[in-house]
């Protein structure tokens, strides 16, 4: 079995407005995904530049910080095998147009601004950078899910 690992996901702005945070929440729960920390929460604009200061000198930095701080996200830490790149695979590209159907992004939205989703991606530190970002660690849990040896050898 791949390494048990922990990432950062978010429902963004659009999600939440669009009803779509039970729809996102399901997807990782049913692929077996354990949930492991969760806040609904408003995204200030210090959080949001930290957030997304690798794209500071991009000409969408600005929309970007805009929308993210438009309304409220949904964000979440999940845990499981090889659990950050399974989560990247799940959301489809970066942009929904381009996204398969059967993911996240490709069945739920069609505008590259409005992708619904946000989840770290697999460059080493990147998912524990995002989740100390967002979470103390005594705001994440440990448990068993009760279905654990059916979803693992
Ligand atoms: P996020 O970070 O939102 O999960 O998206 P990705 O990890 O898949 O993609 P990213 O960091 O490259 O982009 C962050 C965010 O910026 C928006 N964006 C991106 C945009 O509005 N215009 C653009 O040209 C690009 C490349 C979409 C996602």
């Amino acid at each position: 079995m791949a390494d048990v690992e922990r990432t950062f996901v978010m429902v963004k702005p659009d999600g939440v407005q669009r009803g779509l945070v039970g729809e996102v929440v399901s997807r990782f729960e049913e692929r077996g995904l354990k949930l492991v920390g969760g806040t609904f929460m408003r995204i200030d604009d210090d959080l949001a530049g930290e957030h997304y200061a690798e794209h500071v000198d991009e000409p969408f930095f600005e929309e970007l910080t805009d929308f993210i701080t438009s309304g409220p996200v949904f964000a979440m830490v999940w845990e499981g095998a090889d659990a950050v790149a399974q989560v990247r695979r799940m959301m489809g590209e970066t942009d929904p147009a381009e996204s398969a159907p059967g993911t996240i992004r490709g069945d739920l939205g069609l505008d590259l601004g409005r992708n619904v989703v946000h989840g770290s991606d697999t460059e080493p530190g990147s998912a524990e950078r995002e989740i100390e970002l967002f979470f103390d660690d005594d705001e994440l849990l440990e448990y068993e899910r009760i279905d654990e040896t059916w979803l693992y050898e």
